[in-house]
């Protein structure tokens, strides 16, 4: 029988055969897929865990959400088949002007390990394209970085377009180096989180309303 503890061993240890495998198992044995992939979540909390208290770095991270998306990857169909969806759809990008990408993709993975649908619009986004985008998808979460000074003001523009927009539903969380929880209560943010791992929480506490 599929050994769902060592999946989330081996997602947690970043060993993406492994992962692959016994998930290939727990669907060829016809096991809840909701139950396959809370063992896969499980392993994205304790990463996200070991993250925020450094016991490990990026690297190693990134490593985990590989094993960890090649895994949901084998789920998927499963989970389409049973009707089993995201929790919430997020909408994702880097702010306009701005080109780093390599924090906002480490959201987006860790959003998606928390059951969270993920539309990553990539880098350089515009107000109007967070918006189009969210009401495309019907997003619950907007989630913007932005690393420079420089472009950080401009997330200003997208809580302020996405109010006008009147997507009352729709919880902004914001994060990137140089920004603070002050600077995300200034522009009005539903949310703000320092690393990728809080992003999660940030994104859930926003949901709940507080
Ligand atoms: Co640039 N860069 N860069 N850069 N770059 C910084 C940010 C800088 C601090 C370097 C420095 O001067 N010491 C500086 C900014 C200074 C400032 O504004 N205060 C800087 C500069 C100036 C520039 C250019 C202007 C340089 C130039 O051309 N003169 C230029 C700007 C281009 C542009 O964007 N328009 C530029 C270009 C680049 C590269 C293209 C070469 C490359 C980006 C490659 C890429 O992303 N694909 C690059 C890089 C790599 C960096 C550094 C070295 C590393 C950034 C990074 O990826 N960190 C950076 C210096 C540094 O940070 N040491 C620097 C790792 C990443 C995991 O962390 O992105 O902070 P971070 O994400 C964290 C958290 O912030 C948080 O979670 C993540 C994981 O824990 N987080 C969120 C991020 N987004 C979040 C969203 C959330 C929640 C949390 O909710 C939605």
């Amino acid at each position: 029988m599929a050994d769902l503890a060592a999946l989330t061993a081996a997602i947690e240890a970043g060993d993406r055969a492994t992962a692959v495998r016994i998930t290939r198992e727990a669907v060829e044995e016809g096991l809840d897929p909701r139950t396959v992939l809370g063992a896969m979540t499980v392993a994205m909390e304790v990463i996200g865990a070991k993250f925020q208290c450094q016991e490990i770095y990026v690297p190693e991270m990134l490593i985990s959400a590989r094993a960890m998306k090649e895994a949901t990857a084998v789920l998927e169909p499963v989970l389409v088949k049973a009707g089993i969806r995201p929790e919430h759809t997020a909408v994702l990008g880097t702010i306009k002007g701005d080109l780093h990408d390599i924090g906002k993709n480490l959201v987006g993975m860790m959003w998606k390990g928390a059951n969270i649908e993920v539309i990553d619009l990539g880098t350089n986004v515009t107000p109007e394209r967070f918006v189009e985008a969210a009401k495309e998808h019907g997003a619950t979460i907007v989630g913007i970085s932005a690393l420079l000074t420089t472009t950080m003001v401009g997330m200003k523009d997208v809580v302020t377009a996405i109010r006008a927009a009147n997507l009352a539903d729709v919880k902004v969380i914001v994060g990137g180096a140089p920004l603070t929880q002050d600077f995300a209560d200034m522009i009005g943010a539903d949310g703000y989180a320092s690393d990728a791992a809080s992003a999660v929480e940030a994104a859930r506490k926003a949901i709940r309303g507080g």
